[in-house]
């Protein structure tokens, strides 16, 4: 990969969005690019209602870009907005100078991220559906040869191949993905069968879920400034303050209008948290656009069918705020993942949540029944345990899943 590659950015601007919402999607193209070593040397912007359906913008606006990518001496030109095959190919021939659009880019360091297996055999489904169609009549200025943003991946060597191959490619990719799938979900099961509690921890890219993940769990969750650091989902065991033992997943960021073939190779992989019994919803609540940002997570979720879970919502970084900060959502805490009490915070309003939703219960066990005792601690939350002498026995007093199946031994 290239450093510091020459960037231009073009975003056209839809007369009827409101214009702080199309500075911060600029703004994010921009952390994007940045995240894949591009450096912007000119944002080129322009108002317009509908998209040329050849060339996406104006003859002369084109030409505006070409100018000034001569002039700045840019490599690269990234596009906004999705661009259909026939335009990305027409700009390209246009401009001179090879061009890529929203969703390449985020394909891009999603490939320069993935570390598993799974991980790197779905960015290169993603690629390659993203290619395909894309494949007829690459001009010269496309050509992959010599690297930089949006040449990571598959493209370098195979694009010379025809269409035939790269889908034999993806119907191959597709084979071993469905294998990696079946043992995820054979592990899954395990889980369930044991019984784990599961806590998923979602939020919009750079909220800190591996920040807190990695101080909850004491793991190296790769956490950095960047867009996209945690590609793989990793999943830990952590300790509730009552001794109640949960596991733990940190997943990949959510972004606003992830490209679709991204979403549905990355599906199984979000489908981890649609078999959590707790989500956490890590927000920025530093950053300037974190309402947006929060409701893009909301309807990442419904959409995976995970909307009904219990949910709590972690203002994060609130040391950067200047003001007391009014949430959105309940229940929901403001805090920084940095501070070790607000960590504990969290911790405790995980069980707080846990208590409205489940069951109160009183149990006694009798001290020879040491499995049942052992039971009722793993997998309820035990929030007193009084040992009667006159008894022999425990008395349990504590809160427990509405349908786990030691319920029935409770009367
Ligand atoms: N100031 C401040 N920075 C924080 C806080 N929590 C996390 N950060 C920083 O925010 C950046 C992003 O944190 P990560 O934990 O990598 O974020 P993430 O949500 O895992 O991001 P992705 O994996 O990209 O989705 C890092 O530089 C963290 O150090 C906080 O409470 N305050
Ligand atoms: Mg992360």
């Amino acid at each position: 990969m290239k450093t510091n590659e020459l960037v231009i950015l073009v975003a056209r601007r839809d007369p009827q969005e409101q214009e702080e919402r199309f500075q911060s999607s600029l703004q994010e193209l921009q952390s994007l690019t940045e995240t894949a070593n591009g450096e912007v040397c000119k944002i080129i912007t322009q108002k317009r209602d509908r998209v040329h359906p050849a060339t996406y913008l104006g003859e002369g606006k084109l030409e505006e870009i070409k100018n000034a990518a001569e002039e700045a001496d840019a490599e690269l030109v990234i596009f906004n907005d999705e661009l259909s095959p026939g335009q990305l190919r027409n700009i390209s021939d246009k401009i001179g100078l090879r061009v890529i659009d929203r969703s390449q880019l985020i394909l891009d360091i999603f490939a320069g991220r993935a570390n598993t297996k799974e991980g790197k055999l779905q960015v290169e489904l993603a690629q390659l559906q993203y290619l395909l169609p894309r494949l007829a009549g690459q001009g010269t200025a496309l050509s992959r040869l010599g690297g930089g943003i949006g040449t990571r991946g598959p493209g370098e060597t195979k694009l010379e191949t025809d269409r035939r191959h790269i889908q034999r490619r993806i119907d191959d990719i597709k084979k071993r993905l469905d294998t990696v799938v079946k043992q995820r979900e054979q592990y899954r099961k395990r889980r369930k069968e044991n019984r784990a509690f599961q806590v998923a921890i979602v939020g919009y890219t750079n909220a800190g879920k591996s920040t807190f993940f990695n101080r909850v769990t004491d793991s190296d969750s790769f956490e950095e400034d960047l867009l996209f650091a945690t590609l793989d989902p990793l999943t830990r065991q952590m300790s509730l303050p009552s001794g109640f033992q949960a596991l733990v997943s940190d997943t990949v960021g959510f972004i606003q209008d992830l490209p679709t073939t991204l979403i549905a190779a990355f599906r199984s992989t979000l489908e981890e948290v649609t078999e959590a019994d707790f989500v956490l919803h890590m927000v920025d609540a530093s950053h300037p656009d974190h309402h947006q940002q929060e409701r893009t997570v909301l309807t990442l979720l419904e959409d995976l069918g995970a909307g009904k879970l219990p949910i709590l919502t972690v203002y994060n970084k609130k040391d950067l705020l200047s003001e007391d900060y009014i949430p959105n959502s309940f229940p929901s805490l403001t805090v920084s993942v940095h501070d070790p009490i607000d960590l504990k915070r969290i911790l405790y309003k995980i069980e707080e949540v846990l208590k409205e939703e489940w069951d109160e219960y009183d149990v006694f066990i009798p001290a020879a029944e040491g499995k049942r005792l052992q039971q009722f601690k793993a997998y309820s939350m035990v929030t007193s345990m009084t040992f009667f002498e006159d008894k022999e026995g425990y008395a349990l007093h504590g809160y427990i899943h509405p349908e786990h199946p030691l319920k029935h031994q409770i009367l």
